[in-house]
């Protein structure tokens, strides 16, 4: 059972396959606190064919980030429909305009938790990871296996690879990651805001995580 915490805003900062959906997912389990991820809104649009997915398909596709004011509308939807409740951000803000967007909307963030990973384990984890398509799930072949070879847990449907996880698209996330993402990472610092947590498993990361979130939620008291 997942202990109930205070508001808490929380973002995730790291590069792709750093594991900030893997971390949103045991932050969501242990501390209830629910996540708002900008990828899986996109994804979740492209699945069913929207207007906004059509948009978005090609930017992800190649690797790149999809355009500031497109991806900041479409979150700040999302919190406007969450009310006054806690978050994690998964993968927004990433550029310095979205941060910028976030602060005239107002939006108060307590805490970035940038997730750093060696671009090696990166490249090793994002070759095996699966999801399930209509609901997002993740998978991966060495870390976090399907009960049976590529089906679904839950539903038992076939297991997909992402799309923007072939190696010319991660080559160019990563290079996104660098030019675009890596500034706020001085931008969270200069505010205070910025908590790294270094390593190459998760699992291990975790608890510095857990041991942070349950001191920082108790101290907004
Ligand atoms: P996303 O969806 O935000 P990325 O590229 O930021 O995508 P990604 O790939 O989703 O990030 P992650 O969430 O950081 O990675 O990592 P994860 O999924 O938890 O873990 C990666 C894999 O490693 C999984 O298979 C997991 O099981 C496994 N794993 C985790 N821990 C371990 C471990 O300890 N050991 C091992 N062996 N494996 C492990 O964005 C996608 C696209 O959407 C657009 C862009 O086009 C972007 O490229 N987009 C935006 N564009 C502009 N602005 C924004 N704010 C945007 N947000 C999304
Ligand atoms: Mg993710």
């Amino acid at each position: 059972m997942a202990a109930r915490v205070p508001v808490s805003r929380l973002a995730l900062l790291g590069a792709p396959g750093s594991g900030k959906g893997t971390m949103a997912h045991k932050i969501r389990l242990h501390f209830g606190i629910t996540s708002v991820a900008s990828g899986e809104l996109l994804r979740d649009h492209i699945y069913r064919r929207t207007e906004i997915g059509h948009r978005a398909r090609s930017y992800i596709v190649a690797g790149r980030l999809v355009p500031d004011d497109f991806i900041t509308h479409l979150v700040m939807r999302e919190l406007q429909q969450r009310g006054d409740d806690g978050w994690v951000l998964d993968g927004f803000p990433r550029t310095l305009p979205q941060a910028h967007a976030l602060e005239c909307e107002r939006v108060r963030l307590d805490a970035v938790l940038c997730l750093d990973v060696p671009a090696d384990t990166i490249r090793q984890r994002l070759s095996s990871r699966w999801i399930h398509a209509r609901s997002g799930r993740v998978y991966n072949t060495h870390f976090n296996p399907p009960r049976n070879a590529g089906r679904d847990d839950v539903t038992g449907e076939p297991l997909v690879q992402r799309l923007d996880d072939r190696p010319d698209a991660v080559v160019a996330r990563l290079r996104e990651y660098r030019e675009r993402t890596q500034p706020l990472v001085t931008h969270f610092a200069s505010r205070g805001l910025l908590h790294t947590f270094a390593g190459t498993e998760t699992n291990k990361v975790w608890p510095e995580i857990h041991a942070f979130i349950s001191s920082h939620v108790r101290s907004l008291g």
